[in-house]
């Protein structure tokens, strides 16, 4: 085996745009552990390692008198590795996935390459072919943020409040964006319970924001691509001659961004009912049941007197 000189570069950096490529402001990623497996020619001078696998947790194996070789960095604070004092040989990339980034787009550089998949993880680029000195740069890895998407419902009048029969409630449901924008749509799934109708047309939505009813269900999306930030959507319902003692009100939600309620009870709203409906006398009222009969009782009274 001839130990040569090619040397192999790259980059692992936050993507801030998704367009593959490092711009300004985007920062490098430290730390990210970065793998070169290669077949070198071995004493017979010739490559014989046809091709690398694709899958960045195989080993690969090397043909005829190849030797395997295998070197390891972690980037630095720039984000910034590199490989020298490489013998002339086929190679494969491989980087860790950072944790906390999805993964993004991966760059093949000077010296030519095949890159896997992006979503694929560990990101690779393989069948590198290093000649004698060769100094191969640009074997880029882009990282994308994940966007973390918090859901919140609240009412007005406020959950917890009393309300009566006929009155219209309003209810708000705000989605919270940070870190990125959404990946994919997030979905609200609202389902009005007894006693609550949805006031029709009374829907407002944000930007890409999108409402429809059917039945006691009420379903908004929030289109794929929104920026960080609150998105806000607003309809109305009517306490009807249903309700009995409260009407409640949970809203689900969904998407790959994996939206959450910020607790279990700020996706939920509830109203205590009064003054109509099918109210049923209230259990933990005995003085109530014994006025009640005692006034009948006089009244029955009353009546046998005349
Ligand atoms: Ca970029
Ligand atoms: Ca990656």
């Amino acid at each position: 085996m001839r130990v040569g000189g090619a040397s192999l570069a790259g980059t692992v950096f936050h993507d801030a745009d998704d367009d593959g490529s490092q711009g300004g402001g985007e920062l490098g990623i430290g730390g990210v552990s970065i793998a070169l497996q290669g077949c070198v020619a071995g004493l017979d001078g010739v490559l014989d390692t046809a091709a690398l696998p694709m899958d960045g947790n195989a080993v690969p194996t090397c043909a005829g008198d190849d030797q395997y070789v295998i070197r390891t960095a972690v980037t630095d604070g720039n984000g910034q590795y590199a490989f020298s004092g490489l013998p002339a040989g086929r190679y494969r990339v491989t980087e860790a996935q950072p944790a906390g980034y999805v993964d993004g787009a991966r760059a093949v550089g000077t010296s030519g390459g095949t890159a896997n998949a992006r979503g694929v993880v560990p990101s690779v680029v393989t069948d590198i072919v290093l000649v004698t000195d060769a100094v191969a740069t640009g074997y880029d890895f882009g990282e994308i943020r994940q966007a973390v998407v918090t859901v919140a419902k609240r009412a007005e009048v406020a959950s917890g409040a009393k309300v009566s029969v006929g009155q219209t409630l309003t209810y708000t449901v705000e989605v919270t964006v940070a870190e990125a924008p959404t990946r994919g749509v997030v979905t609200l799934t609202d389902t009005l319970g007894q006693g609550l109708e949805l006031v029709p047309g009374s829907f407002t939505t944000p930007a890409g924001g999108t409402c429809n009813a059917a039945g006691q269900v009420v379903t908004c999306e929030l289109a794929a691509g929104a920026a960080e930030g609150t998105h806000a959507f607003t309809y109305q319902a009517k306490v009807t001659r249903g309700a009995t003692t409260s009407v409640n009100n949970q809203v689900a939600p969904g998407g790959t961004d994996e939206p959450r309620c910020t607790s279990a009870q700020s996706c939920r709203t509830t109203h205590v009912v009064t003054g109509g409906g099918i109210t049923p006398v209230p259990v933990n009222a005995p003085w109530a049941l014994a006025a009640l009969s005692l006034l009948l009782g006089g009244l029955a009274y009353r009546r046998r007197q005349r």
